[in-house]
């Protein structure tokens, strides 16, 4: 009876010590980041980007937060938005990440929204950029940009520029959709005329019959959006086509003259005009930092719009936590919700409301930049500051 109770009381101290053992591990073990991003497959740049942005943060501002370290558990779903979830899932439950982050394509980023709302994780979106995907679950953030935000800049300074009759091609599904309804409503606002609207497929796009199209339908300019890492071989058939002799403008977001392609794109990218939220060429002191400090860690890459999409991720992701001593959940999203920095890109605004960022769009120029090494740079010459993203209906 003795040794049984005896037996008992060590059985139950024993659990006690576990117990306070897995409290202390919760409070004391690594703080972990979830980070899913296409690392093969056709979006593979936008993981490679990121990749390198965040191991740049990680390297400049260490991986400690109150004393505990930061962990970042990269996943690659090869954009497949299937996989994105799978391992949203694996990751939230398995390896109790406190926050998910990357997500290189709209199909991804929606495909994940559900486990962030059912598990209040919050989700850091730092490249997708279709409009309604902060709409998707209240745990998400977003560290990128949308299509809206990006596409009015361009649609105004071409209706302003002798631009009367615009086609528009873009590819074929939620960011084409938006860069495609919000080119035509302000353009048409402007005065302008759309003479047609065209689309390619997100896979594998063969854009010899739209460029034919066009050239049929003689426009003053075309418009294109189409996702980071096509822009190099849209331009190789542009050019293939005649389009660059044609007399036929050529406009776009800033997602075609791409900072990770476009200098290997060649002279017929010059003169292209596009409105963006990033250039590697931005010359604030800030941007200069970043750029030398990514190109001296990265050689040979330049960074592009998804790069800084990921670096100011991990600083929201940084602040928010530092500010909840690691907690996540509810209290992380608060303390991202209404954050204000100067990113690489600009100044920056997390919408405490929509969960957005509102930034500075720029009108830029492809020109060969003397003083930096004669390489093509996207040079801005026009800015419109603050913007909201203009598809948010609340
Ligand atoms: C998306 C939007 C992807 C813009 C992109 O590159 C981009 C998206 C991969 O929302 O899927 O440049």
């Amino acid at each position: 009876m003795t040794s049984k109770r005896h037996v008992l009381k060590i059985a139950l101290g024993l659990v006690a010590a576990a117990s306070a053992a897995a409290t202390f591990a919760a409070d004391t073990g690594p703080i972990k980041i979830g980070l899913i991003l296409p690392m093969t497959g056709q979006s593979a740049s936008t993981g490679r980007q990121i990749d390198a942005a965040v191991k740049l943060w990680m390297a400049q501002h260490g991986d400690k937060i109150g004393g505990r370290k930061v962990e970042v558990i990269l996943k690659d779903d090869g954009a497949v938005p299937d996989a994105t979830k799978r391992l949203a899932q694996e990751l939230v439950v398995n390896d109790k990440v406190t926050v998910l982050a990357g997500f290189g394509i709209t199909p991804s980023a929606l495909a994940t929204a559900p486990i962030a709302t059912q598990s209040k994780t919050p989700m850091v979106v730092m490249a997708a950029a279709t409009s309604s995907i902060t709409d998707a679950s209240p745990f998400i953030v977003r560290t990128s940009f949308t299509l809206p935000q990006v596409t009015v800049g361009i649609a105004d300074w071409a209706a302003k520029n002798k631009i009367r009759r615009a086609v528009t091609l873009v590819a074929d599904y939620g960011p084409g959709f938006d860069a495609e309804k919000f080119f035509d409503s302000q353009f048409r606002l402007d005065g302008g005329k759309i003479l047609d609207k065209l689309r390619t497929p997100l896979k594998s796009p063969d854009f010899a019959p739209v460029l034919q199209k066009v050239l049929d339908d003689k426009p003053d300019a075309l418009f294109v959006f189409l996702p980071s890492g096509q822009g190099a071989s849209f331009m190789k058939q542009f050019a293939e086509r005649g389009l660059d002799k044609s007399g036929i403008r050529l406009i776009a977001t800033g997602d075609v003259t791409d900072d990770d392609q476009l200098n290997d794109m060649g002279d017929v990218a010059l003169g292209i005009v596009t409105s963006h939220h990033y250039s590697a060429a931005h010359p604030s002191a800030a941007n200069k930092k970043f750029v030398a400090a990514f190109e001296a860690a990265n050689k040979g890459m330049r960074p592009n719009f998804m790069a800084v999409g990921g670096y100011d991720g991990m600083r929201v992701i940084y602040k928010a936590l530092e500010a909840t001593k690691g907690a996540g959940g509810q209290a992380m999203l608060d303390a991202m919700k209404g954050q204000i920095f100067e990113s690489p890109r600009g100044p920056v605004l997390i919408d405490a409301q929509t969960r957005d960022i509102v930034q500075d769009v720029y009108i830029r120029k492809v020109e060969r930049v003397p003083s930096m090494g004669n390489q093509l740079y996207n040079v801005e010459f026009d800015v419109i500051k603050a913007v909201k993203d203009p598809g948010k209906t609340k």
